[in-house]
């Protein structure tokens, strides 16, 4: 079965590359909800109604692991899906029994992010939905408690991204407004977590906007590198998964308007079915 990667719209596509890169013997099918994106201002109750759906999605189609390749949902969604709807829904699917399982991107990325940090300040930068959810507050705290993370909504940023305005002097505008505001809140962060699937398109201008001793970290890697050892560690699921290096592509608005846009955040071209 292939491995299912799913996100709000586009942004998912940027942890997929890293994915695929890192790991390229194995089948992917992407989900992408476009028709309802963006995920970042809406509620609790909305992302998690529209996660469990793609999810189940994603399992109908054939998948047995799925990657909530989104801050958002996975902020807002992947507890609830993990400790209610898998043992609900198919109930066969008990700790012991590798039938089904999803997996976030805030636990991979709070394991490592205490690394990268001499001072242990650590500021986040993310949606409004993954900043009010305090989901890297918390999980950072349990693996690194001495680092203070200081969070920042850049709620500018994914529509900039997602209407090709990253390269453009409205995105330099944006991107230094809320580099600003997250240094303002202590002169010691010297990591930044970009911890929202659009921010990688957005890097190179993050990047002249910090000091220059400040590590600027996207997630896809660290996403990819979690994946390996998690596969590495539960053999049962790692034999499920086929490996024909298939990758294919669905959404849930127009397949024509996402093959356009897809491109920029896959990096090669995207052809959806
Ligand atoms: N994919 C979302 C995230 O990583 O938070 C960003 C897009 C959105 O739905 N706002």
């Amino acid at each position: 079965q292939p491995i299912g990667v799913f996100d709000s719209g586009y942004g998912g596509l940027t942890v997929l590359r890293e994915i695929v890169r890192a790991l390229p013997q194995y089948d992917y099918l992407y989900l992408g909800d476009n028709a309802r994106t963006p995920y970042g201002p809406r509620s609790f109750e909305t992302v998690y109604h529209y996660t469990l759906e793609c999810v189940q999605h994603l399992f109908d189609q054939g998948c047995r692991l799925v990657i909530l390749a989104c801050n958002t949902a996975s902020a807002k969604a992947l507890r609830n899906i993990q400790q209610l709807d898998l043992p609900r829904l198919y109930p066969g699917a008990g700790p012991h029994d590798p039938a089904r399982r999803v997996l976030g991107v805030i636990r991979p990325t709070a394991e490592v992010i205490g690394t990268y940090s001499k001072t242990g300040a650590v500021g986040v930068l993310a949606t409004q939905g993954t900043v009010a959810s305090e989901s890297y507050v918390v999980e950072i705290e349990k693996f690194f408690p001495g680092v203070t993370v200081f969070q920042e909504a850049c709620p500018m940023w994914v529509p900039l991204v997602e209407n090709g305005e990253y390269d453009s002097p409205g995105a330099d505008y944006f991107v230094r407004q809320h580099i600003d505001r997250v240094i303002a809140k202590s002169p010691d962060i010297d990591t930044l977590l970009l911890a929202c699937t659009h921010y990688p398109l957005l890097i190179d201008k993050i990047r002249q906007a910090v000091p220059t001793a400040t590590t600027v970290l996207s997630q896809g890697q660290i996403v990819a590198d979690s994946l390996a050892d998690y596969l590495r560690r539960h053999p049962a699921i790692e034999q499920q998964c086929s490996k024909t290096g298939q990758r294919q592509f669905l959404t849930t608005d127009s397949p024509a308007d996402f093959d356009r846009k897809a491109t920029m955040f896959y990096g090669e071209p995207v052809q959806s079915i």
